[in-house]
C-alpha cells in the first residue's frame, strides 16, 4: 500500500524540468486519477540505467512502497489491479484494444509528422549532458542529421491538421474520451500533445482548433498537471495561401454520423444524394 499515499515515479525531463515523454505524461495523470501524490525523481535521457539502480533502460518507472513497476501501460494496469476501490482508469477489455489503437493512430498522423519538425527542438530543449546522445540516437533512428530533418517544417506543419478531424469528431459527441469524466483513454491521446507541447517552439495548431477546449481541459486537470512553465502553446499556427483547411467547420453528416430510425431520419440525406446534378 502506497506510503503517506505517495507513488515515486521517475520522470524524463527536459532542462526546463518539463516533462517531455508521453508515456511519462500518460503515467502522472494515472497516478492523480488513482488519487496518488506523486514524489519525482528528477533527470533526462542518460544515466536512466544508474538513476533505477540497474532496473531499466526506459522510463516511466515508479516505486510504490518498494515494489517496482516498469513501463506505462504496466504500470496502469499494475494501479487499477492493486487498488480496485480507487477509480478505475480501465473500463474493461474493449477499452484497453481501443485505446491502444487509438494511440497507434494518433502516434502516425500526430507524433510521426511532429516529430520530424520539433526533433531539433526536442534535442536543443533536453539537458546539456543528453545533448550527444540525444543527436546520436534520433540521427540513427531517423537515418538522417536532425538539421535536415526539420528543413521544411514550414511546409509540413499545416498538413498535420486537417488530418486529425476523425478525432475531432469524436470530440464533438463527448466531453471526454471517458464519457463524462476522463479516463486512461484520455490521458493516452492527452500524452502525445502534451508530449508535443514540451517540444513545439512554433505552434502545430491554429488557435481555433476545436481540439483546444478537451486540449485545455486536459492540461487543467489535477490542478494543472500539464501546464508546466517549460511548455509551449499548441495553438497559433499561421496558415498561408494555399494551405489546407485546419479543421471541418460543419458537424459531418449522414453514414456514421447519423443514426438510422426509420425513413423520416434519412430523407434529407436521401434528398441530397439522389438529387440529379
Ligand atoms: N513501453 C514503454 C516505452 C517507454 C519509452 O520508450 N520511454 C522513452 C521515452 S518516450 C525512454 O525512456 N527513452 C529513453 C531513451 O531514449 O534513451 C512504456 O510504455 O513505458
Amino acid at each position: 500500500m502506497a506510503r503517506n499515499n505517495t507513488i515515486t515515479l521517475y520522470d524524463l525531463q527536459l532542462a526546463s524540468g518539463c516533462t517531455i515523454s508521453p508515456f511519462v505524461w500518460a503515467t502522472k495523470y494515472a497516478l492523480k486519477h488513482k488519487g496518488f501524490d506523486i514524489e519525482i525523481v528528477p533527470g533526462g535521457f542518460t544515466g536512466i540505467l544508474e538513476r533505477t539502480g540497474g532496473r531499466s533502460e526506459r522510463l516511466p518507472v515508479i516505486v510504490d512502497d518498494g515494489e517496482w513497476v516498469l513501463d506505462s501501460w504496466l504500470i496502469a494496469e499494475y494501479l487499477d489491479k492493486k487498488y480496485p476501490d480507487r477509480p478505475a482508469l480501465f473500463d474493461g477489455p474493449t477499452m484497453r484494444t481501443l485505446t491502444r489503437f487509438l494511440e497507434s493512430w494518433l502516434w502516425t498522423t500526430a507524433i510521426r509528422p511532429w516529430f520530424g519538425c520539433y526533433i531539433k527542438d526536442y534535442r536543443d530543449l533536453s539537458l546539456p549532458e543528453d545533448h550527444e546522445y540525444v543527436t546520436r540516437s534520433r540521427e540513427i533512428m531517423l537515418g538522417r542529421k536532425i538539421e535536415d530533418v526539420v528543413v521544411g517544417r514550414e511546409d509540413r506543419l499545416p498538413l498535420v491538421p486537417p488530418t486529425l478531424e476523425p478525432f475531432r469528431q469524436l470530440l464533438r459527441e463527448s466531453k471526454w474520451l471517458g464519457g463524462d469524466a476522463p479516463n486512461y483513454a484520455d490521458y493516452r491521446a492527452l500524452a502525445i500533445f502534451l508530449w508535443t507541447a514540451s517540444v513545439a517552439t512554433t505552434p502545430p495548431l491554429t488557435a481555433a482548433d476545436p481540439l483546444r477546449d478537451w486540449l485545455d481541459r486536459g492540461f487543467d486537470l489535477y490542478g494543472g498537471l500539464g501546464r508546466h512553465p517549460g511548455m509551449h502553446t499548441l495553438f497559433g499556427l499561421k496558415l498561408r495561401p494555399g494551405d489546407p483547411e485546419p479543421f471541418d467547420e460543419a458537424p459531418p453528416q449522414g453514414g456514421l454520423a447519423s443514426r438510422n430510425t426509420g425513413p423520416q431520419s434519412t430523407r434529407a440525406e436521401t434528398e441530397r444524394i439522389t438529387r440529379p446534378g
